[in-house]
């Protein structure tokens, strides 16, 4: 089977109730990046990548479609189903952008799913479940707002909540997490996500003001250096986010110890392949890892459910995906990727089992042939 065309489609998603705020950065609209794989079989595999606006991460969409220009000619001729010799490919002809390089792996491992008749997660390992369990990131807001909010989502099932804190006073965000601890069922899981809008001080600050609360801290800090300085200050596990990378980066994370879990995201690591060792690492060192994206329609979400299915249970922290914070995305022929009571459905069919509706996508933003 070889590639003989690239097509890029692009599409607006609209966030639901106009705005997604994190402590230091907020979005609108996002702008999704969609990869099609057309083979000479008339396989075509799908994948995609949707940065959370230009200032989240390193990552934007400009960036990602100028990446899959430069990589693209590079594609055609060449086998999907041989996922690592095209990872070489794209590493021989660009250095890094790993999430323009997601949406082309992820559209190889579609195909090669389609090739062989299997879906994604059994390609990967295989599952037990016949869904994930999902998490609730609840937007930073006035204690008995954040409170009610994280009860609401708990009752509709989500047993993990990522309560998102920075960007404003530190006492505030206590106030909050202490709000939300009081109010929830004590085995829910809590974790506290500043997406980089801490100080390593205001770090220590709120583990000592928040020590009785079982809890982890995501992403504290901008850099791997601040959170390194934090080794053996903090009274809650440290998650990293933002910070790790790539593979490499998530190996020092464990060695130098900074890093009990990871938040990890499908595109930030450059796809399935990087993904995949990364899942493996974490099997190997017991470390706990979310499998999610930045954002995304049914392709990216249903790529990240697939992973979430193969990663161990007692090591797996969920998986997050954009469809409930959406109000308008791509139009698919399968059935939407979303959670019912906490948990996402694994998609069903080879690959992915998204579908796309191409009919109503229209022409490719670019075609590369
Ligand atoms: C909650 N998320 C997984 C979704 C947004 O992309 C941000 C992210 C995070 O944990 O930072
Ligand atoms: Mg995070």
């Amino acid at each position: 089977m070889k590639i003989t065309q690239v097509r890029v489609y692009r599409h607006r998603l609209d966030v639901l109730g106009g705005r997604y705020k994190m402590s230091i950065s907020a979005v609108e609209q996002l702008d999704s990046t969609v990869v099609a794989l057309v083979t000479d079989e008339g396989i075509i595999g799908y994948g995609e990548v949707t940065p959370l606006g230009s200032s989240y991460q390193p990552e934007h969409a400009l960036g990602a479609r100028a990446a899959i220009e430069e990589m693209a000619p590079h594609l055609i001729g060449l086998d999907p189903r041989r996922t690592l010799l095209v990872y070489g490919v794209m590493d021989n002809v660009l250095n890094g952008h790993n999430y323009a390089k997601c949406a082309i792996d992820v559209a190889c491992w579609d195909a090669t799913g389609k090739a062989y008749d299997e879906r994604l997660c059994d390609l990967l390992g295989g599952t037990k479940y016949r869904a994930v369990r999902s998490y609730y990131g609840v937007m930073p807001a006035s204690a008995a707002k954040t409170a009610e909010s994280a009860k609401r989502r708990e009752n509709e099932g989500y047993t993990r909540l990522q309560i998102k804190a920075g960007g404003r006073p530190l006492s505030e965000d206590i106030e909050a997490v202490r709000a939300v601890a009081a109010e929830v069922d004590p085995t829910a899981q809590l974790l506290v996500d500043p997406n980089r809008g801490w100080t390593g001080r205001d770090a220590m600050e709120f583990s000592i003001a928040c020590r009785d609360i079982p809890l982890s801290i995501e992403q504290p800090c901008r850099t791997y250096s601040e959170h390194k300085a934090l080794v053996g200050r903090l009274h809650h596990p440290l998650f990293l986010d933002e910070s790790t990378t790539d593979v490499s980066t998530v190996i020092d994370a464990i060695t130098d110890g900074v890093a009990q879990g990871f938040g990890m995201k499908l595109s930030r690591v450059g796809g399935i392949t990087p993904l995949r060792a990364i899942r493996d690492i974490c099997i190997h060192r017991s470390i706990p890892l979310t499998i999610d994206d930045t954002w995304g329609g049914d392709i990216t979400a249903a790529a990240t459910v697939h992973m979430g299915a193969t990663v161990p249970d007692h090591i797996y922290e969920g998986t997050w995906i954009a469809q409930p914070y959406t109000s308008k995305s791509y139009a698919c022929l399968t059935a939407p990727v979303r959670p019912k009571n906490g948990k996402i459905p694994i998609p069903k069919g080879p690959g992915l089992g998204v579908e796309p509706d191409l009919h109503a996508w229209g022409e490719p933003f670019a075609t590369y042939s």
